[in-house]
């Protein structure tokens, strides 16, 4: 008779599921026991490194990842990635250990206690199995459920003692859509009103580069002749930089985000929230006489927008949908628009960036950076203060090279960063990985870089180092709370930290001297250390995964 854990890895095996994101307890052993050889077992050292990998992984693969966690000991420590995976609609299949079913009742130590409750509400599914034979089933519940629109992580708790039980197998398998189509009707008239309209204008967001639709985004754009604006914070990029359409990121807050809008009498939001805004600042969410209509395939999104008109449906099979309804439609030429060309940050920007004692500022570095970085590379960003700066510097134009955070936690951005380059890896596409991100950012999940060093992949990560929160700096002033503590970050040593975890690492003095230094970071020279990249000073610290 089969076991609970041979019907399980089956099951996982059917979808993919080899590697499994984790950080082991003595709750996980029974289901990791003589660990299958197909499989592979990434360690990450600390819960929100298991969940940032996983999801940076799970992104750049545009499928499912696996993750296993230690009961509510890791679970606990895992939640700030879940809320930015949740938010990333990112399809986590995050499991944890339980303590063995003869003991729950009297709660012995590392007890989960209330399993399905401490990850919400940022699963879309929280389940502890009421018998052992159900974890295949519950599995497969799991899969459909992350993958169905909108997608987002779910938690299944297994107790440790179901994995030798007996189970009839094989599980069954199923499949299930994860595009819904909109409703043709509505969508008809979405069309009419931005083909009728005299000035519309069209805002996409990151549902749009989650699906792969860039080609579907430029090809309305086009047809409609209508300028692009990415959506506020766009965790992805929805739409070429380079385009002649596109303007920039839309700004966060109420009051600019309508000025931008002015002039305009039909707008179209596409994969995105309406609108991901912050900080407060006071206005009206639209400018008069314009309509707003919306399309998302998150039914939260549609339901709580505070203006316009909503549709549920997937972001590409609608900008398809209304291409085709856009048939006979001539477009006028595009009134020149506002040419913004890079991504609004969600402050006011600090002081020139440049600071107090003339060191390089994040725009230099960024400048140099833009020269030498390597053709098709991927950028990862968490770096709170210099957002616009990195946009204007580095416009995406290629699919798939920009990701960031949707939720604003700290400590993603650096284990995604290598969940990303090693999808990159396996998926054969082999393109490096440039990370940019604050001092304060990088401590958050550090030990992620770690994984970065004995997977040998080829990045960079670049760690402006200014010695302070400066954007809660930024917002002290804009909220007048002069005398706040905590905003400073004196004597952190990155680069002893980044070679602590197997890491080459340099300080970056002189950008003018070290650029005809540079060599691209691609796989033949992905081993090479130390020269490989302009080094030393005080601006920003270099960290290299990839020493020998
Ligand atoms: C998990 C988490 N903790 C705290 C914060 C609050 N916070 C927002 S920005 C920031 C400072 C970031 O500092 P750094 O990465 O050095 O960027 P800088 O502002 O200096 O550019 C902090 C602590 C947060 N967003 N997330
Ligand atoms: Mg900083």
């Amino acid at each position: 008779m089969k076991t609970v854990r041979d019907v399980t890895y089956e099951l996982l095996r059917e979808f993919g599921l080899t590697t499994i994101f984790g950080n082991v307890g003595s709750t996980e052993e029974p289901f990791l026991k003589n660990f299958p050889s197909d499989f592979r077992y990434i360690l990450a050292l600390q819960e929100a490194s298991v969940i940032g990998m996983a999801d940076g992984y799970a992104q750049a693969m545009r499928r499912p990842a696996l993750v296993n966690l230690h009961t509510g000991a890791g679970s606990g420590n895992a939640v700030g990635n879940l809320i930015t995976a949740f938010q990333n609609k990112t399809p986590l299949i995050v499991t944890a250990g339980q303590q063995t079913r003869e003991m729950l009742l009297m709660e012995p130590w590392l007890t989960n206690v209330e399993p399905t409750m401490l990850p919400r509400p940022w699963v879309k599914w929280a389940y502890e199995p009421v018998r052992a034979e159900d974890i295949p089933a519950a599995f497969m519940r799991a899969i459909a459920t992350a993958l169905q629109p909108p997608a987002g992580p779910v938690f299944l708790s297994l107790p440790l003692d179901d994995w030798e039980k007996p189970c009839g197998g094989p599980a069954v398998v199923r499949s299930v859509s994860t595009r819904v189509a909109p409703d043709r009707e509505r969508l008809a008239e979405f069309g009419k009103a931005l083909s009728h309209a005299s000035s519309p204008v069209l805002i996409y967001g990151a549902a749009i580069a989650r699906a792969n639709g860039w080609k579907e985004a430029v090809a309305f754009a086009e047809a409609l002749g209508a300028p692009v604006w990415a959506a506020p914070g766009s965790e992805r990029a929805p739409f070429p930089e380079d385009h002649p359409l596109y303007c920039g990121g839309l700004p966060f807050a109420i009051g600019p985000l309508s000025e931008k809008l002015k002039g305009h009498d039909v707008a179209l939001i596409i994969g995105a929230p309406v609108f991901r805004y912050y900080p407060y600042v006071p206005g009206s969410y639209l400018p008069a006489g314009l309509r707003l209509v919306h399309i998302s395939d998150d039914p939260a999104e549609t339901a709580r927008a505070p203006v316009g008109d909503s549709l549920l449906g997937d972001a590409v099979l609608s900008l398809v949908g209304l291409t085709t309804l856009l048939a006979d439609h001539k477009p006028k030429p595009a009134r020149p628009h506002e040419k913004v060309a890079h991504r609004m940050a969600p402050h006011p920007p600090s002081a020139e960036n440049l600071s107090n004692d003339g060191r390089l500022s994040a725009a230099q570095v960024f400048a140099a950076l833009n020269e030498i970085r390597p053709a098709h590379a991927v950028l990862v960003e968490e770096s709170p203060s210099n957002l616009s700066d990195l946009h204007k510097a580095w416009p995406i134009t290629e699919p798939d090279t920009f990701y960031t955070f949707a939720s604003g936690v700290l400590g993603w951005g650096l284990p995604a960063s290598v969940g990303i380059a090693l999808a990159e890896r396996d998926t054969g596409r082999n393109r490096p990985v440039i990370t940019i991100i604050g001092d304060g950012s990088f401590q958050y999940s550090v030990q992620s870089i770690w994984n970065a060093a004995r997977l040998h992949l080829p990045m960079l990560i670049v760690v402006l180092r200014n010695e302070e929160y400066a954007i809660l700096k930024s917002f002290a002033v804009l909220e007048q709370t002069p005398g706040v503590p905590g905003l400073d970050l004196p004597g952190i040593d990155i680069v002893s930290l980044a070679r602590g975890y197997g890491c080459d690492a340099a300080r970056l003095n002189d950008i003018g001297d070290q650029k005809g230094r540079h060599r691209s970071l691609d796989k033949t020279n992905a081993n090479r250390a130390g020269d490989s990249y302009f080094r030393s000073s005080s601006a920003a610290d270099l960290v290299k995964p990839t020493a020998e």
